[in-house]
């Protein structure tokens, strides 16, 4: 990492900057839509592109000075319709949620219904969550899983037919299987509704032929391009050809919802990362480390259903496990602030059917693309769930009332302050823990063994 003018210019944020690299460095990063992006991304993203202003569309700008913007750009769209085999992209999403609102802004006018999965069963704000735009502007329909703990196709098929939707969204943040986007396919072409495939977390298991493709069966597939695809923080809408078919005006219409709609300048210098990374998912390893993301994860899977976690679905078929916390006797929030403390960077997150809300949920997730960038495998998730195994055994002997810290927190007898007592009580049993500092050390010296691009120790 080069930080010398930084450090010159402002040694506060280049301090800063080098004690989140070491931070990255020295623990498991098991949030499952982070990743490390290649050192190459990351020379792109902080070149001199970030000086310029471009809006517009290649050969079609309002401003002087795009010669090179233009070829970066194209290169990127060309890159991505050869890789997808889908016949429009547009890269210049600033992100996920940009992205989604564009895409539904060229389709939808306000009022119409959207439909899409329920935040607590996996989905995201952006499908259509009461407190998001999507849920606003239209009428957000949610569905979420039968009795199977699987995404159920007749309910959902019957929840279609029931309201109409312009749009039904296959997607999910916290799903640990497969989509099965032809299913999804078939419920919406029977109403007559645009399918869009948001594929932001399992990109690069798509890529790999990990994971079902959904370009056959979708109108609009988009994505983000920092979580498995391991690029910079922005998105792509792309166009297939089933979507133009249904209306040849789609890539127009999208193009102009993202500029002049909703967006001004597009990021040159994350076009370029972009354009970078779509490189990089060609080579035979980008394929070998997205195989074994999944490897990981279903080794660890098995590992922590043998110390008695329990995993919504019972397993993976992803990059990701959904942990329901209940069983362990502590909160989801709780546990992942413990859980960091040994050294472990998940997030807590709300199971299916949770009683609690969002921020306290009885639920942590984690996935393995982090760690697989890095190049563990099948033994290091062996340790890692036995390092989770102990760092939650650990906290369970604390001398904190998990029950009551419960009910101050959304139960019977809510307190705030109350509960902001117990946490404190919690924090400082954290802080002196010796177990989790030993466990802390020993994914340190793990970690030395497994180089993360762009930080060099
Ligand atoms: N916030 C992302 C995630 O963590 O899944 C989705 O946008």
């Amino acid at each position: 990492m080069n930080l010398k003018q930084l450090t010159k210019i402002d040694p506060e944020i280049a301090k800063l900057i080098q004690e989140e690299a070491k931070r990255q460095h020295d623990v498991l990063e098991m949030i499952p839509s982070e990743n490390y992006a290649s050192s190459a991304v990351l020379e792109a993203v902080g070149s001199v592109l970030a000086n310029k202003y471009s809006e517009g569309y290649p050969k079609k700008r309002y401003y002087q000075g795009n010669r090179y913007i233009d070829e970066i750009e194209l290169l990127a769209i060309e890159r991505a319709k050869k890789l997808f085999k889908v016949p429009h992209v547009n890269v210049q999403p600033y992100s996920g949620s940009p992205a989604n609102a564009e895409i539904y802004l060229a389709v939808m006018k306000p009022g119409d219904v959207l439909m899409g999965l329920t935040l607590s069963f996996g989905g995201h704000l952006t499908h259509g969550s009461p407190v998001s735009m999507s849920g606003t502007i239209y009428k957000g329909i949610q569905y979420d899983f039968g009795k199977t703990g699987r995404i159920d196709f007749d309910e959902l098929g019957k929840l279609a037919k029931k309201y109409k939707p312009k749009v039904i969204v296959a997607s999910t943040t916290a799903y640990p299987r497969k989509l099965d986007f032809k299913e999804f396919g078939r419920v919406a072409d029977s109403v007559g509704a645009y399918l869009l495939a948001d594929i932001s977390h399992i990109v690069g298991l798509v890529l790999a032929g990990c994971h079902p493709d959904p370009v056959p069966y979708a109108h609009i597939i988009m994505t983000t391009t920092h979580k498995t695809i391991r690029g910079p923080r922005g998105a792509m809408i792309m166009v297939t050809d089933k979507g133009l078919k249904k209306d040849p005006d789609l890539a127009k219409k999208i193009d102009r919802w993202v500029f002049p709609g909703l967006q001004g300048g597009p990021h040159d210098h994350v076009t370029a990362g972009i354009a970078v990374c779509l490189k990089e998912a060609t080579r035979p390893s980008f394929k070998k480390c997205q195989e074994q993301t999944i490897r990981n994860c279903q080794v660890l899977a098995q590992e922590l259903i043998k110390h008695d976690f329990n995993l919504v679905t019972g397993g993976t078929d992803n990059h990701l496990l959904l942990i329901d916390t209940h069983n362990k006797g502590i909160n989801g929030r709780l546990l992942a602030e413990g859980i960091e403390e040994a050294g472990i960077v998940l997030n807590r997150n709300w199971v299916p059917n949770d009683e609690a809300p969002p921020f306290f949920p009885n639920g942590i997730r984690l996935g393995t693309p982090a760690l697989s960038t890095r190049g563990m495998k099948e033994k290091e998730m062996k340790k890692v769930a036995d390092w989770l195994n102990r760092a939650v055994a650990e906290m369970q002997t604390f001398p904190v009332d998990y029950q009551e810290w419960t009910a101050a927190a959304y139960g019977k007898n809510k307190d705030s302050e109350g509960r902001k007592k117990l946490d404190k009580k919690f924090h400082d049993c954290l802080h002196k823990s010796r177990k989790l500092k030993q466990i802390a050390l020993e994914i340190k010296n793990l970690c030395r063994k497994f180089p993360v691009p762009g930080i060099d120790y």
